[in-house]
């Protein structure tokens, strides 16, 4: 976290994200970093020629349903799971959300294919992370990141993004704005391209859409992870959530920092909710899982 890249990085962050409502940070992950996850990758998401090798029924899946392609956290790769609350996006979300007091609230694994159809107009995203509508106050303030698993360009759906300046008045409802009713977005747009291991953190209320993959054969991997403020407990997607007993998640609870921890809602280990019973219960539940911070070998 400490190369002076990555603080340049952090300084675009912070000078565009307010402004543009995204930022494009390339190379946020570095090859090292992406390493672990990359090699596990295909245990949560199928490989690059399943769609051109694959059987009728999963191109079929996959051409009538855009979202055949996405995989809600935990995912079956540990490495994955805890990808989608590293350090160096812990640190970023802080930044942008203002707070160190701060949630991890959904997160998705997601391949697309060429010959299958993704084009969007452009949207807020509220709509899959609270029932209600999206504060714009910062105090509530979200965070949304698309994390490129493979390089992006023109060719292999990059999501295009507007200047929030462009959208200053328009009301939050509805989320879309079509073409026809705003055709400046589309003349504006950006493409969000780079290589894999660039961050694109974008605001929720930020217009943004998906696009086809145009490039014959082509396939595009990304993980979505989402922040919050944490007393913004109105948001949640309607992903699995956390309160689950899978593998993955007992996983996820096992291998995670108490920092990555605190990103899920777990109390500080000086809160008074932990009690000798619950601290025994809890070494119980998850048996595998660092304790030292309950102050227990
Ligand atoms: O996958 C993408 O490029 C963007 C998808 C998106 O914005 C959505 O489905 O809401
Ligand atoms: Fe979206």
């Amino acid at each position: 976290m400490s190369s002076e890249y990555h603080s340049t990085l952090i300084a675009k962050a912070i000078a565009e994200y307010p402004k543009l409502g995204y930022s494009i940070l390339p190379g946020f992950f570095t090859e090292e970093e992406l390493a672990p996850v990359l090699s596990t990758l295909h245990d949560t998401l199928p490989g690059p020629d399943a769609f051109v090798n694959g059987s009728a029924e999963f191109q079929e899946s996959h051409r009538t349903n855009y979202r055949a392609g996405l995989v809600d956290w935990p995912y079956p790769s540990t490495e994955l799971s805890l990808f989608a609350v590293h350090p160096k996006l812990i640190e970023l979300s802080e930044i942008l959300l203002g707070s160190p007091d701060i949630r991890m609230y959904n997160g998705h694994a997601w391949v697309k294919y060429a010959g299958a159809s993704y084009d969007q107009d452009h949207h807020r995203d509220y709509r899959g992370h609270t029932p209600v509508i999206a504060s714009q106050d910062p105090e509530f303030a979200h965070v949304q990141y698309f994390i490129l698993l493979s390089d992006v360009d023109e060719g292999n759906g990059p999501p295009m993004f507007v200047d929030n300046r462009l959208a200053e008045g328009v009301p939050m409802h509805p989320h879309l704005a079509p073409r026809d009713a705003h055709p400046e977005f589309y003349e504006a747009e950006i493409p969000g391209v780079g290589p894999r291991g660039t961050v694109i953190a974008f605001d929720i209320d930020t217009f943004h859409r998906a696009t086809d993959l145009k490039r014959d054969g082509a396939s595009r991997y990304m993980l979505l992870s989402f922040f919050r403020r944490a007393e913004a407990n109105w948001v949640a997607g309607p992903g699995r959530g956390i309160l689950t007993e899978d593998a993955e998640w007992i996983s996820f609870v096992e291998n995670a920092s108490r920092r990555q921890l605190d990103m899920l809602g777990f109390p500080a280990p000086d809160h008074r909710y932990w009690t000798d019973e619950i601290k025994q219960a809890y070494v119980g539940r998850y048996p595998h899982a660092d304790r030292s911070w309950l102050g227990l070998a």
